[in-house]
C-alpha cells in the first residue's frame, strides 16, 4: 500500500502539472483527494491492516494530502497569474494610434452676436443685467407709460399666463426693474434676452426672438449721446460695411423716439423681397427715456434724462452673416449651424 501511495503521488504531481485551466484543476483535486478518490480507495482497506501498519499508512496518507494540496495551490496561482498576464497583454494601449475625434459644438450665431454686443458695451462702462421672461403687466407695460387700454399695447400682443402675468414682449421691462433698484442713482446697463410676441412668423419675424435692451440715465444725457452710441454699435458689428439710418418713430416710453435701419445686405439698398422693397432692414427702436417713466421709478424728471434702445438680435445676425430667413436660427439644422 505504501508503494501504491508513492505511485499515486507521482501520478498526481504529473497530472496536476499538465493542467491548464482552473476547472480541470478542480476536477483533479476531486479525483485525487475527494470522497471517491484513489486515496479513499486505499484508505478503505486500512481496516484490514495491523495497528502498526495502519499508523504508518495514516501518516503517509496525511503527507500525501498535504503535498497534493500544496501542488494544487501552486498550480492554481500559476494559472491565475498567466490569465492576468494574458489579459494585460491583450489590453495593452498603443499610445501611437490616432485618437477618436470628439465632436465639439460651436456658439450659436445669436449667442456670438450677444457676446460681441456685451464686449462692446462693457468696453464703454456698461453693466450686464438679466430680467425674467415671465413678466408682470406692471413692468412690461404700465411702468413704461403704457397704461391698460393704451392702443400701443396692441402692437405687442402677447402670450398671457393670467390677467396680470405674460411672457415679456420686449426687454424694456428691465428698464423699470433697474431704475427701481437704482433708487434715483445714474444707471448704464444692457440686458440681452428672449422675448415673445403673437407675431405671424415670416422671413424676418418670429413669435419668439431675442433683444438686447440698453439704458443710460444720468444728468446731461442727450440725444447726441444716443446717436453716437448707436452709430458706434452699428459700426462695431457691421465694420462700416453697411450704411445705417435714423427714422423718427413712436414708443410710449421714449420721447422723442427713433428707429434705426441697416442697409439690406441682399440688395445693398436697391430693394428686394427680403427688405420688402425698401432697401433697409429695421434693427432697433430707441429714444430719450420718457419723463413719465423716470418719475414712476422715483427719479426727478427735471434733473435726470436718459436714453434707451432695444435691438433685435436675429436681425443683426441676419445682416451680419447674410441669412435670409429668421427661421434658420431655430430649426437646429447642423448644416446651417456648422457654418459659424
Ligand atoms: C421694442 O420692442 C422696444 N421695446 C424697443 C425700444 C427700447 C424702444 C427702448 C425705445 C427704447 P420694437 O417692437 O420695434 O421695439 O422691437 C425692437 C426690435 O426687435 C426691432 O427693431 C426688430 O429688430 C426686433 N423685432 C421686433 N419684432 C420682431 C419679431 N417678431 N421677430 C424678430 N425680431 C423682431
Amino acid at each position: 500500500m505504501k508503494d501504491q501511495l508513492e505511485k499515486l503521488t507521482e501520478d498526481a504531481f504529473c497530472e496536476i502539472e499538465h493542467v491548464e485551466t482552473i476547472h480541470d484543476l478542480n476536477e483533479k483535486k476531486a479525483s485525487f483527494l475527494g470522497k471517491k478518490s484513489k486515496l479513499q480507495e486505499i484508505m478503505s482497506k486500512m481496516k484490514d491492516l495491523t495497528a502498526e501498519a495502519r499508523k504508518e499508512l495514516g501518516l503517509l496518507a496525511n503527507q500525501f494530502k498535504i503535498k497534493v494540496e500544496e501542488k494544487i495551490e501552486t498550480k492554481r496561482k500559476e494559472i491565475e497569474d498567466k490569465a492576468v498576464l494574458k489579459k494585460l497583454e491583450e489590453e495593452k494601449i498603443d499610445v501611437t494610434l490616432p485618437g477618436k475625434k470628439i465632436k465639439t459644438g460651436t456658439l450659436h450665431p445669436l449667442m456670438s452676436i450677444i457676446e460681441e454686443l456685451e464686449d462692446a458695451f462693457i468696453g464703454m462702462g456698461y453693466q450686464i443685467k438679466e430680467g425674467p421672461e415671465v413678466e408682470e403687466d406692471l413692468y412690461n407695460f404700465e411702468m413704461l407709460n403704457l397704461p391698460k387700454g393704451h392702443p400701443a399695447r396692441e402692437m405687442q400682443d402677447s402670450f398671457y399666463i393670467n390677467e396680470t402675468t405674460l411672457l415679456r414682449t420686449h426687454t424694456s421691462p428691465v428698464q423699470a426693474h433697474t431704475l427701481l433698484e437704482a433708487k434715483g442713482k445714474p444707471v448704464k446697463i444692457i440686458c440681452p434676452g428672449k422675448v415673445y410676441r403673437r407675431d405671424a412668423d415670416d422671413a424676418t419675424h418670429s413669435h419668439q426672438f431675442m433683444q438686447c435692451e440698453g439704458l443710460v440715465v444720468g444728468e446731461n444725457v442727450t440725444m447726441a449721446d444716443l446717436k453716437g452710441t448707436l452709430t458706434h454699435l452699428a459700426h462695431t458689428i457691421f465694420k462700416d460695411e453697411l450704411e445705417i439710418r435714423f427714422r423718427p418713430s413712436f414708443f410710449p416710453f421714449t420721447e422723442p423716439s427713433v428707429e434705426v435701419d441697416v442697409q439690406c445686405f441682399k440688395c445693398k439698398g436697391k430693394g428686394c423681397s427680403l427688405c420688402k422693397g425698401s432697401g433697409w432692414i429695421e434693427i432697433l427702436g430707441a429714444g430719450m427715456v420718457h419723463p413719465n417713466v423716470l418719475e414712476m421709478a422715483g427719479y426727478d424728471r427735471n434733473k435726470y434724462q436718459g436714453f434707451a434702445f432695444g435691438v433685435g438680435i436675429e436681425r443683426i445676425a441676419m445682416l451680419k452673416y447674410g441669412i435670409d430667413d429668421i427661421r434658420q436660427f431655430y430649426i437646429n439644422d447642423e448644416r446651417f449651424l456648422k457654418q459659424f
